[in-house]
Protein backbone atom coordinates (compact mmCIF):
# COMPACT_ATOMS: atom_id res chain seq x y z
CA UNK A 1 0.00 0.00 0.00
CA UNK A 2 1.24 3.99 -0.06
CA UNK A 3 3.00 5.78 2.50
CA UNK A 4 0.33 8.27 4.04
CA UNK A 5 1.27 11.05 1.72
CA UNK A 6 1.94 10.10 -1.70
CA UNK A 7 5.62 10.36 -3.11
CA UNK A 8 3.69 11.90 -6.75
CA UNK A 9 0.19 12.37 -7.93
CA UNK A 10 -0.72 12.84 -11.46
CA UNK A 11 -4.77 14.00 -11.85
CA UNK A 12 -5.63 12.58 -15.94
CA UNK A 13 -8.70 14.29 -17.42
CA UNK A 14 -9.79 16.27 -20.62
CA UNK A 15 -8.54 19.89 -21.29
CA UNK A 16 -11.76 20.91 -19.70
CA UNK A 17 -13.33 21.75 -15.65
CA UNK A 18 -16.02 19.21 -16.07
CA UNK A 19 -15.39 16.17 -13.51
CA UNK A 20 -11.56 17.07 -12.51
CA UNK A 21 -11.94 20.60 -11.54
CA UNK A 22 -12.78 20.63 -7.57
CA UNK A 23 -10.51 18.04 -7.50
CA UNK A 24 -7.59 20.11 -9.35
CA UNK A 25 -8.50 23.10 -7.29
CA UNK A 26 -8.68 21.18 -4.09
CA UNK A 27 -5.02 20.12 -4.33
CA UNK A 28 -3.92 23.39 -5.53
CA UNK A 29 -5.23 25.49 -2.47
CA UNK A 30 -3.76 23.23 -0.25
CA UNK A 31 -0.43 23.62 -1.97
CA UNK A 32 -0.04 19.45 -2.99
CA UNK A 33 2.33 19.50 -5.88
CA UNK A 34 0.11 17.03 -8.78
CA UNK A 35 0.44 16.65 -12.58
CA UNK A 36 -2.53 18.02 -14.34
CA UNK A 37 -2.54 15.89 -17.03
CA UNK A 38 -4.92 16.76 -19.95
CA UNK A 39 -5.95 14.22 -22.58
CA UNK A 40 -7.60 14.91 -26.12
CA UNK A 41 -9.77 12.33 -27.11
CA UNK A 42 -7.52 9.96 -29.47
CA UNK A 43 -4.85 9.84 -26.36
CA UNK A 44 -8.05 8.95 -24.05
CA UNK A 45 -9.30 6.04 -26.29
CA UNK A 46 -5.65 4.77 -26.22
CA UNK A 47 -5.75 4.19 -22.45
CA UNK A 48 -9.18 3.68 -21.89
CA UNK A 49 -9.21 0.08 -21.92
CA UNK A 50 -6.75 0.31 -19.27
CA UNK A 51 -8.59 2.69 -16.85
CA UNK A 52 -10.27 0.93 -13.83
CA UNK A 53 -14.00 1.73 -15.00
CA UNK A 54 -13.13 2.97 -18.24
CA UNK A 55 -13.34 6.51 -17.74
CA UNK A 56 -11.89 9.98 -16.44
CA UNK A 57 -10.37 11.32 -13.90
CA UNK A 58 -7.87 9.26 -12.67
CA UNK A 59 -5.47 9.80 -10.26
CA UNK A 60 -2.35 8.16 -10.48
CA UNK A 61 -1.05 7.60 -6.88
CA UNK A 62 2.59 7.33 -6.13
CA UNK A 63 3.41 6.26 -10.07
CA UNK A 64 1.47 2.93 -9.73
CA UNK A 65 -1.75 3.03 -8.13
CA UNK A 66 -4.22 4.29 -10.70
CA UNK A 67 -7.87 5.63 -9.07
CA UNK A 68 -10.79 6.12 -10.56
CA UNK A 69 -14.44 7.61 -9.16
CA UNK A 70 -14.12 11.43 -8.98
CA UNK A 71 -16.12 12.09 -5.13
CA UNK A 72 -13.51 9.01 -4.22
CA UNK A 73 -10.64 11.66 -5.64
CA UNK A 74 -12.15 14.97 -3.93
CA UNK A 75 -12.05 13.15 -0.93
CA UNK A 76 -8.98 12.51 -0.86
CA UNK A 77 -7.55 15.93 -2.32
CA UNK A 78 -9.15 16.89 0.70
CA UNK A 79 -8.15 14.97 2.93
CA UNK A 80 -4.19 16.11 1.58
CA UNK A 81 -4.61 19.37 0.99
CA UNK A 82 -6.91 20.43 4.61
CA UNK A 83 -9.93 20.82 2.91
CA UNK A 84 -11.85 18.37 4.83
CA UNK A 85 -12.07 17.91 8.06
CA UNK A 86 -10.32 16.12 10.00
CA UNK A 87 -10.65 12.93 12.35
CA UNK A 88 -11.04 15.10 15.12
CA UNK A 89 -14.07 17.25 14.05
CA UNK A 90 -16.41 14.53 12.72
CA UNK A 91 -19.48 16.86 12.87
CA UNK A 92 -17.66 19.31 10.29
CA UNK A 93 -17.15 16.36 8.42
CA UNK A 94 -21.27 15.48 8.38
CA UNK A 95 -21.96 18.85 7.57
CA UNK A 96 -19.37 19.04 4.58
CA UNK A 97 -20.97 16.12 3.49
CA UNK A 98 -24.31 17.52 3.62
CA UNK A 99 -23.81 20.67 1.55
CA UNK A 100 -22.22 17.75 -0.91
CA UNK A 101 -24.83 15.59 -1.14
CA UNK A 102 -27.30 18.77 -2.18
CA UNK A 103 -24.82 19.84 -4.47
CA UNK A 104 -24.62 16.36 -5.41
CA UNK A 105 -28.82 16.44 -6.30
CA UNK A 106 -28.42 19.98 -8.51
CA UNK A 107 -25.72 18.16 -10.33
CA UNK A 108 -27.89 15.26 -11.38
CA UNK A 109 -30.73 17.70 -12.75
CA UNK A 110 -28.34 19.84 -14.96
CA UNK A 111 -27.05 16.47 -16.50
CA UNK A 112 -30.27 15.09 -17.22
CA UNK A 113 -30.35 18.42 -19.48
CA UNK A 114 -27.50 18.24 -21.08
CA UNK A 115 -28.06 14.41 -21.87
CA UNK A 116 -30.76 15.99 -24.87
CA UNK A 117 -29.13 17.74 -28.17
CA UNK A 118 -32.10 19.83 -29.00
CA UNK A 119 -31.05 23.36 -28.27
CA UNK A 120 -34.68 25.15 -28.02
CA UNK A 121 -35.86 21.11 -25.81
CA UNK A 122 -32.25 22.46 -23.54
CA UNK A 123 -33.85 25.93 -23.27
CA UNK A 124 -37.14 25.12 -22.08
CA UNK A 125 -35.28 22.15 -19.73
CA UNK A 126 -32.70 24.75 -18.23
CA UNK A 127 -35.29 27.76 -17.98
CA UNK A 128 -37.70 24.95 -16.04
CA UNK A 129 -34.75 24.29 -13.63
CA UNK A 130 -34.29 27.75 -12.78
CA UNK A 131 -37.74 28.73 -12.64
CA UNK A 132 -39.54 25.87 -10.65
CA UNK A 133 -36.67 22.62 -9.93
CA UNK A 134 -33.90 24.94 -8.31
CA UNK A 135 -35.63 27.68 -6.41
CA UNK A 136 -36.06 25.07 -3.51
CA UNK A 137 -33.53 23.16 -3.49
CA UNK A 138 -31.35 26.47 -3.95
CA UNK A 139 -33.14 28.24 -1.21
CA UNK A 140 -32.69 24.79 1.49
CA UNK A 141 -29.33 24.96 0.66
CA UNK A 142 -28.89 28.39 1.46
CA UNK A 143 -30.89 27.75 5.21
CA UNK A 144 -28.38 25.20 5.89
CA UNK A 145 -25.32 27.83 4.92
CA UNK A 146 -26.74 30.49 7.05
CA UNK A 147 -27.33 27.80 9.77
CA UNK A 148 -23.67 26.29 9.32
CA UNK A 149 -21.26 28.74 7.74
CA UNK A 150 -19.52 31.35 8.24
CA UNK A 151 -17.07 32.55 5.28
CA UNK A 152 -17.44 29.23 3.93
CA UNK A 153 -20.02 26.44 4.11
CA UNK A 154 -19.41 25.25 7.28
CA UNK A 155 -17.62 27.71 9.77
CA UNK A 156 -14.59 29.81 8.23
CA UNK A 157 -12.27 27.41 7.00
CA UNK A 158 -12.61 26.72 3.28
CA UNK A 159 -13.49 22.77 2.83
CA UNK A 160 -14.30 20.77 -0.47
CA UNK A 161 -17.98 21.52 -0.01
CA UNK A 162 -17.07 25.01 -1.04
CA UNK A 163 -14.81 24.29 -3.43
CA UNK A 164 -17.93 22.16 -5.32
CA UNK A 165 -19.99 25.05 -4.74
CA UNK A 166 -17.39 27.12 -6.57
CA UNK A 167 -16.95 25.31 -9.54
CA UNK A 168 -20.99 24.06 -10.18
CA UNK A 169 -22.05 27.69 -9.99
CA UNK A 170 -19.25 28.78 -12.14
CA UNK A 171 -21.01 26.24 -14.32
CA UNK A 172 -24.28 26.83 -14.48
CA UNK A 173 -24.81 30.73 -13.40
CA UNK A 174 -23.50 34.00 -15.35
CA UNK A 175 -22.49 34.58 -17.44
CA UNK A 176 -21.47 31.20 -18.00
CA UNK A 177 -20.28 29.98 -21.72
CA UNK A 178 -21.59 26.69 -21.67
CA UNK A 179 -25.10 27.11 -19.94
CA UNK A 180 -26.23 29.85 -22.17
CA UNK A 181 -30.06 29.32 -21.21
CA UNK A 182 -29.61 29.32 -17.37
CA UNK A 183 -29.64 33.39 -16.12
CA UNK A 184 -26.81 35.08 -14.87
CA UNK A 185 -28.76 35.47 -11.45
CA UNK A 186 -29.52 32.78 -10.57
CA UNK A 187 -27.89 32.88 -6.84
CA UNK A 188 -29.37 36.20 -6.76
CA UNK A 189 -31.96 35.42 -4.29
CA UNK A 190 -29.47 33.18 -2.10
CA UNK A 191 -27.06 35.49 -0.42
CA UNK A 192 -25.51 32.64 1.78
CA UNK A 193 -24.34 30.55 -1.06
CA UNK A 194 -23.48 33.72 -2.70
CA UNK A 195 -21.25 34.77 0.06
CA UNK A 196 -19.27 31.37 -0.19
CA UNK A 197 -19.10 31.59 -3.99
CA UNK A 198 -17.69 34.74 -3.60
CA UNK A 199 -15.17 33.70 -0.44
CA UNK A 200 -14.25 30.75 -2.98
CA UNK A 201 -13.47 33.00 -5.90
CA UNK A 202 -11.66 35.61 -3.82
CA UNK A 203 -9.22 32.94 -1.88
CA UNK A 204 -5.44 33.66 -3.04
CA UNK A 205 -5.13 30.18 -4.37
CA UNK A 206 -8.03 29.86 -6.63
CA UNK A 207 -7.18 33.23 -7.61
CA UNK A 208 -4.26 32.03 -8.79
CA UNK A 209 -5.11 29.26 -10.30
CA UNK A 210 -7.32 30.72 -12.96
CA UNK A 211 -4.97 33.25 -13.79
CA UNK A 212 -3.03 30.34 -14.52
CA UNK A 213 -5.61 28.64 -16.61
CA UNK A 214 -7.58 31.68 -17.65
CA UNK A 215 -6.94 30.55 -21.38
CA UNK A 216 -8.12 27.05 -21.05
CA UNK A 217 -11.79 26.18 -21.99
CA UNK A 218 -14.15 25.69 -19.65
N1 LIG B 1 -18.73 8.22 -11.78
C1 LIG B 1 -17.59 8.62 -12.57
C2 LIG B 1 -18.09 9.09 -13.92
C3 LIG B 1 -16.92 9.40 -14.83
C4 LIG B 1 -17.36 9.89 -16.20
O1 LIG B 1 -18.57 9.94 -16.55
N2 LIG B 1 -16.37 10.28 -17.00
C5 LIG B 1 -16.61 10.75 -18.34
C6 LIG B 1 -16.08 12.16 -18.50
S1 LIG B 1 -16.88 13.31 -17.40
C7 LIG B 1 -15.84 9.88 -19.32
O2 LIG B 1 -14.76 9.39 -19.04
N3 LIG B 1 -16.40 9.76 -20.53
C8 LIG B 1 -15.80 9.02 -21.61
C9 LIG B 1 -16.26 7.60 -21.68
O3 LIG B 1 -17.06 7.16 -20.86
O4 LIG B 1 -15.81 6.93 -22.62
C10 LIG B 1 -16.82 9.73 -11.84
O5 LIG B 1 -17.47 10.51 -11.14
O6 LIG B 1 -15.60 9.81 -11.97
Amino acid sequence: MTATKPSSLKLTYFDTTGRAEAIRLALFVGGIEFEDERLNREQFAAIKPTLPFGQLPVLTVDGEHVIAQSDALLHYAGILSGTYPGNDDPFAALLVEQVLGQLADIAVKLIEVFEGSDPAAMAAACTKLATEVYPPMLAALDRVVAKYGGEYSVGDKISIADISLYHMFSLISGPAPEMPFMPADLLAPYPHITKVFHSVKSHPRVVEWQAKNAARKQ
